[in-house]
C-alpha cells in the first residue's frame, strides 16, 4: 500500500466530506497501536484516527483521579514494539502512562494523522458504494475500513440513586476528575469500592475533613508489590533492551497461572482468598471492621484489587466506611437506609462504566441500515470479539468476551491487531469483508458453553462482567495466549468476500 494524501470525495453545503482508507475511532492503545501496525506493516498512511479528548491515552488521559495507577505490572502493559526502559514504578501511576502514550504518538509521528477535540456522531455502511460515512462533529468522512477503539471502560456510570440531580454540592466521576475543584477540609463521599474507588480513597484521605465510604459490596483485596524501579535497572534496559522480555515474560507468565483458578476451578482461587484475609487480619483489628470488609463470594468474580492502602484509609479518624445501603440523595447530602443523613460538599461517584451497554453502538448503522445498538441490546456479540455480521470492514478492538480480569489488556489489543493486519493484507483494496452469521453464532455459542464453570458464573457476585441478557459477554475465558494464537492469522473461509459494487468511488477535485 502507498502513502495517499487525505481525497475529498464529495462537496454538501459547502462542507467538504474527506475519504480516507482506514477511519480509527480512538487514540487510546488500540487506536494508536492500529495506526503504528498499519504503516509499519502494510505501508498504510491514508488513516484518520478521531479522538474526541484534547490528547492521546483514552481511558489513561481521562482516568486522572488522584492515585490513578495501573493494577498490571508497567513491563507488561505497554505495546510490544514499544517497549519503555525509563518506567519509574513497577505498577505505573497514571501520569506516567499517559505519558508513555503521548511519547508513543511522537515517537511514531502520529499526530498528523490524529483530529482531536472530534466526536464520531455515527457510522453508516454505504452499501451502494461500499464505504462507510463517518459523520463527526466536525465533519464528514468516508472510508473503506474502519477500526473501532473506544475502550470498553470510556463511558462512566453513574450511580442510579434518587435525588442525585439534587445535590447542592459537587458531583465528580472518578472518570472525570475536576482538578478545579478543591477537597481540602470538605465534607466528601465516595460511593463505590471498586478498583478506582481504592485507589481514589486512601490518595484523598488525608486532604479532606470527612470522607464517608459508601460501600454496597466489599471487594478482594491482595498485598500491592508496587516498589520503585532502581535506576541500575532503568539503565541496564536502556543499554541491554532484551533484559526488559526478562520481567515482561515473567509477569505474563505469573499472570497466566491465575487462568485455572478463574476459568476451570474456582475452589482453586481458596489459596489467594487465604493470602487476602491474611492481608486484612494484618492490617485491620477491629473485628467489626473486618466483618464488614470480608466479601461473601468467591475471590476473582469481581476484579482482584491489589493494595496496601485501603484498609489503612478506612482506619482514619475522618473516614468512615458506611454500609448501610443507600436510599436517596437529598440537596444537602445522602441518606441512608438507616434514616441517616450524611451531609456532604462533594459527592465522587467511583462506580464504574457502560461496558456491554455501549453507547456507541447505538450509532452505527451496517448493511440494510440495520443498527448495531439495538441488535445487541446491551449484549454484544462478535466474532472473536473483532468483527460483526452485517456490518463489513468493520474491526472493534477489546470487543466482545476480548477483556481480562487478570492479565494485560495491551496483551489482547496486540492479538486482534496481528489479525486485522493480516484480513487487510490478504483481501486488498476494493473487496469487502463481512464475517458470516452462521460462524459468528458459532464462535459465541462456544464461548458461552464455556461460562457455566468459570468464577464469573459461580462466584456468587454481580458483576459489570455479566450483560443485560445474564450473559458474560466481557472476558475472555481462557487463557490470553489461546487467544493470541487464534488471532495470529486471518480466515478467510468465515467470511464473505466480495469485490466493492460499482460504480467505483469518482474523486472530485478539492474546492480549495
Ligand atoms: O468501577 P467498578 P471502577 N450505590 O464497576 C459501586 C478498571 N480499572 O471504576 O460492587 C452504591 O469496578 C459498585 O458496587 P457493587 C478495572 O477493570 C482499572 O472501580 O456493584 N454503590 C462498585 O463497588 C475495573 O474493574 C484500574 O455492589 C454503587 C463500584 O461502585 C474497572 O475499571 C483502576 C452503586 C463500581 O466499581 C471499573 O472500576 C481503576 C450504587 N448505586 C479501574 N452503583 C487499574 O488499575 C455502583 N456502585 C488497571
Amino acid at each position: 500500500m502507498t502513502e495517499a494524501p487525505v481525497q475529498i470525495t464529495s462537496s454538501r453545503n459547502g462542507t467538504e466530506t474527506r475519504h480516507v482508507r482506514v477511519a480509527i475511532l480512538g487514540a487510546g492503545f488500540g487506536g494508536l497501536g492500529a495506526a503504528i501496525r498499519l504503516e509499519r506493516d502494510l505501508g498504510e498512511r491514508d488513516v484518520v484516527i478521531f479522538e474526541r479528548h484534547s490528547e492521546v491515552g483514552g481511558t489513561w488521559w481521562a482516568n486522572s483521579y488522584p492515585g490513578a495507577q495501573c493494577d498490571i505490572p508497567s513491563h507488561l502493559y505497554s505495546l510490544s514494539f514499544a517497549p519503555n526502559p525509563n518506567w519509574t514504578r513497577t505498577f505505573p501511576l497514571q501520569p506516567e502512562l499517559a505519558e508513555y502514550m503521548r511519547d508513543i504518538a511522537h515517537r511514531f509521528g502520529l499526530h498528523d494523522r490524529i483530529r482531536f477535540n472530534t466526536t464520531v456522531e455515527e457510522l453508516r455502511w454505504d452499501d451502494e458504494r461500499s464505504i462507510w460515512h463517518v459523520k463527526t462533529d466536525r465533519g464528514d468522512w468516508t472510508a473503506d475500513m474502519v477500526i473501532a477503539a473506544p475502550g470498553p471502560l470510556s463511558e462512566p456510570r453513574w450511580p442510579e440513586i434518587p435525588g442525585l440531580d439534587k445535590f447542592k454540592g459537587r458531583l465528580i466521576h472518578t472518570a472525570e476528575w475536576d482538578h478545579s475543584v478543591d477537597l481540602r477540609g470538605k465534607r466528601v463521599a465516595v460511593i463505590g469500592t471498586g478498583a478506582s474507588a481504592i485507589q481514589v480513597v486512601p490518595a484523598i484521605a488525608p486532604t479532606v475533613a470527612k470522607l464517608s465510604v459508601f460501600q454496597r459490596t466489599p471487594p478482594w483485596i491482595v498485598p500491592h508489590t508496587d516498589r520503585p524501579i532502581t535506576a541500575l535497572e532503568r539503565f541496564l534496559y536502556r543499554r541491554f533492551p532484551i533484559l526488559q522480555r526478562i520481567p515482561r515474560a515473567w509477569v505474563y507468565i505469573t499472570r497466566e497461572l491465575l487462568v485455572p483458578g478463574l476459568v476451570y476451578r474456582p475452589n482453586m482461587l481458596r489459596v489467594l482468598e487465604r493470602i487476602s484475609k491474611r492481608h486484612m487480619e494484618r492490617q485491620i483489628r477491629d473485628p467489626e471492621l473486618r466483618r464488614k470488609v470480608t466479601p461473601n463470594y468467591r475471590l476473582g468474580c469481581k476484579r482482584i484489587l491489589p493494595t496496601n492502602k485501603w484498609y489503612p484509609a478506612l482506619q482514619r479518624d475522618n473516614v468512615e466506611l458506611v454500609t448501610d445501603s443507600i436510599t436517596e440523595i437529598r440537596p444537602e447530602g445522602v441518606v441512608t437506609a438507616d434514616g441517616r443523613v450524611h451531609e456532604l460538599d462533594v459527592i465522587v461517584a467511583a462506580t464504574g462504566f457502560h461496558v456491554t451497554d455501549i453507547p456507541l453502538a447505538h450509532h452505527i448503522y451496517g448493511r440494510g441500515g440495520r443498527n448495531l445498538g439495538r441488535e445487541w441490546e446491551g449484549s454484544p456479540q462478535a466474532y472473536r470479539g473483532t468483527t460483526i455480521a452485517g456490518y463489513p470492514n468493520l474491526f472493534w478492538l477489546v470487543g466482545p468476551n476480548t477483556g481480562l480480569g487478570h492479565n494485560s489488556i495491551v496483551f489482547m489489543i496486540e492479538a486482534q491487531l496481528n489479525y486485522i493486519i493480516d484480513a487487510l493484507r490478504r483481501i486488498g483494496r476494493n473487496r469487502t469483508i463481512e464475517v458470516r452469521e452462521d460462524v459468528q453464532r458459532r464462535f459465541n455459542e462456544r464461548i458461552q458453553a464455556k461460562m457455566p464453570k468459570t468464577v464469573w458464573t459461580t462466584g456468587g457476585c454481580a458483576s459489570w462482567y455479566i450483560d443485560a441478557k445474564g450473559r458474560n459477554t466481557t472476558i475472555w475465558p481462557g487463557f490470553t495466549f489461546s487467544y493470541w494464537w487464534l488471532m495470529r492469522r486471518f480466515d478467510p473461509e468465515s467470511y464473505t468476500i466480495a469485490p466493492v459494487r460499482p460504480p467505483a468511488r469518482v474523486a472530485e477535485p478539492a474546492a480549495a
